[in-house]
């Protein structure tokens, strides 16, 4: 890849940016992003905060929509990618405000949009050395594992949220976006991959958070881990007694698309 192409966006882009109480970091983030990408609008989903996020995201450039009360990550990334479609962007970039993910990144995941419309950043890919406990890593193996059987594409980082969306996936999700806790990664993927979207990753640096607190306690974590498997037998036994479904009847729908293997790890 060129460094022309790695700098050039496909068309409007907005950096979707789900915030749950990221004070200490959503400023430095949404000024990051607003120096990685020409003309980027960054959007803010600021999901009920307690603390002064909206203002410090607002004050950095972004624009923020703040809602009434807590959806959830889900919740928030499907307000924004109707935000999308609505505007008319060619492209989303999602991209979390603790600072874990870093913004220069954002050009590498947005280039690779010419040949898919939806791409991963998978962390543990080979660049970095970001570390999680063993117990989460083998979830996060199991998940992957599971997904790229049934997509039958090599994803290694299911879980991520580093995402980036063409117009296609910009309409499907907003249309569809999972809700809860750990669809809103792992099902997203697969309502992507049903609706016949070439879905690829390309490897990102992950960092340790900058500030705040994570969302998710142990417990819910391993709750969610649950319900997600339990998810994933269903779309697998639905996808194997059902043809693959396509985007053409729904009224977002996209014809045309096809799946094609991710990158390797
Ligand atoms: N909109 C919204 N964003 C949230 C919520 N919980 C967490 N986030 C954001 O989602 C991103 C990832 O959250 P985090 O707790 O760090 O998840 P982890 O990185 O998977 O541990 C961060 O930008 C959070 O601010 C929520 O309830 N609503
Ligand atoms: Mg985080």
């Amino acid at each position: 890849m060129t460094p022309a192409a790695e700098t050039s966006p496909p068309g409007r882009v907005l950096a979707l940016m789900p915030a749950f109480n990221e004070e200490d970091m959503v400023g430095v983030v949404v000024h990051r992003v607003l120096g990685q990408v020409p003309d980027v609008d960054v959007l803010v989903v600021d999901d009920g905060s307690t603390d002064a996020t909206a203002m410090v995201a607002r004050r950095a450039g972004a624009q923020v929509l703040s809602l009434p009360y807590n959806l959830g990550v889900g919740g928030a990334i499907r307000v924004g990618y109707r935000f999308a479609a609505r505007r008319g962007y060619d492209a989303v970039v999602q991209i979390d405000a603790d600072g874990q993910h870093d913004p220069a990144d954002v050009p590498r995941l947005l280039a690779a949009l010419v040949d898919a419309d939806l791409v991963v950043g998978a962390r543990f890919a080979g660049r970095g050395d970001y570390q999680v406990d063993p117990v989460r890593r083998l979830a996060m193996r199991y998940f992957a594992r599971k997904v790229s059987r049934i997509a039958g594409v090599t994803l290694t980082d299911v879980t991520s949220g580093f995402r980036a969306a063409g117009p296609r996936t910009i309409a499907a999700f907003a249309a569809n976006y999972p809700l809860d806790y750990l669809s809103d990664t792992v099902e997203a993927l697969l309502l992507a991959v049903q609706a016949g979207l070439r879905v690829d990753q390309v490897p990102v640096a992950m960092q340790q958070r900058g500030g705040g607190q994570p969302s998710q306690s142990y417990g819910h974590l391993v709750a969610s881990a649950a319900r997600a498997v339990l998810q994933l037998q269903i779309m697998r036994f639905r996808a194997s007694t059902s043809p693959r479904p396509t985007m053409e009847g729904t009224p977002d729908g996209v014809p045309g698309a096809t799946t094609r293997a991710g990158s390797p790890p």
